[in-house]
């Protein structure tokens, strides 16, 4: 009888590990961003941890048309007078009113295809008025109008192996957000701003909102959506090696 008790202590202790060992296996992918391990960017992975373990699909607060601001443009405000590699390319589309502008969505999706400007307008739209905030210390309240890129992910349908969404941008921009963030209701492809066509200075013709994250992550002048399997940084193009974090939950 004695005997029983270490056996058992040791049984449970076994178990236990066995869980806690199931547990951090369940737990990896969630709430390690793919960051994860470069000590510069120990921010990333407490916001990004913390920040999926409490809100999930929690949405951001919506507001009233009575709260619109005024809302400055930053960064680029248009692709047309620089010298990125895709300027050329907007200064021509630009031209023509942007006509035969044409959305790219490949990658990791069962059905690459383009996507015109009213072929996009034809999908089902969501219309939300948020807060913008800007890493420089301002924020402005905006109404966008544009289709949920979970449609359109939907549209292509994303293969088993999808994990994270690529956007490209005319001024050479290269950013991604996880699946959480792009399969999110308020995540959008917008094509309307404050029930206007979107503005030059704020992305024409086609941006994305992010809502969860702050202002740059909002890429302005969409070109081309890559649906990736792996993380991928973008280079030096992309904002960790321009020494911005990749996660910037608000
Ligand atoms: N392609 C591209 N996207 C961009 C930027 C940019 O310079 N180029 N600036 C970012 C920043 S820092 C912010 S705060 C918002 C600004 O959006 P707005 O110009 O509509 O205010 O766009 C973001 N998206
Ligand atoms: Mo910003």
């Amino acid at each position: 009888m004695k005997s029983n008790g270490p056996i058992t202590r040791r049984r449970a202790i076994i178990a236990g590990l066995a869980s806690l060992g199931g547990l951090a296996l369940w737990k990896t992918p969630r709430e390690l961003p793919p960051t994860y391990g470069n000590i510069l960017r120990m921010g990333d992975t407490f916001t990004y941890a913390a920040q999926r373990a409490l809100l999930g699909d929690a949405l951001v607060k919506e507001y009233t048309l009575a709260d619109l601001t005024s809302f400055p443009a930053t960064g680029t405000v248009d692709p047309a007078v620089m010298d990125r590699s895709g300027s050329a390319d907007y200064r021509r589309l630009k031209d023509q009113g942007f006509a035969g502008w044409q959305l790219s969505v490949e990658g990791r999706v069962a059905r690459p295809r383009t996507f015109s400007l009213n072929e996009l307008k034809a999908l089902p739209s969501r219309t939300q008025i948020t807060r913008h905030t800007c890493e420089e210390g301002w924020t402005a309240i905006g109404q966008w109008t544009g289709v949920p890129l979970s449609v359109v992910l939907d549209a292509v349908g994303l293969l088993p192996s999808a994990r994270f969404v690529l956007f490209r941008s005319f001024d050479d921009w290269t950013d991604s957000i996880d699946l959480l963030d792009a399969l999110h209701p308020q995540t959008l492809l917008a094509y309307g701003m404050n029930g206007r066509d979107l503005p030059l200075a704020h992305g024409a013709p086609l941006r994305l909102r992010v809502e969860r994250q702050i202002g740059y992550k909002s890429m302005k002048y969409l070109r081309r959506i890559i649906v990736t399997d792996e993380f991928d940084d973008g280079g030096k193009d992309g904002n960790i090696q321009n020494g911005w974090a990749w996660y910037t939950g608000i």
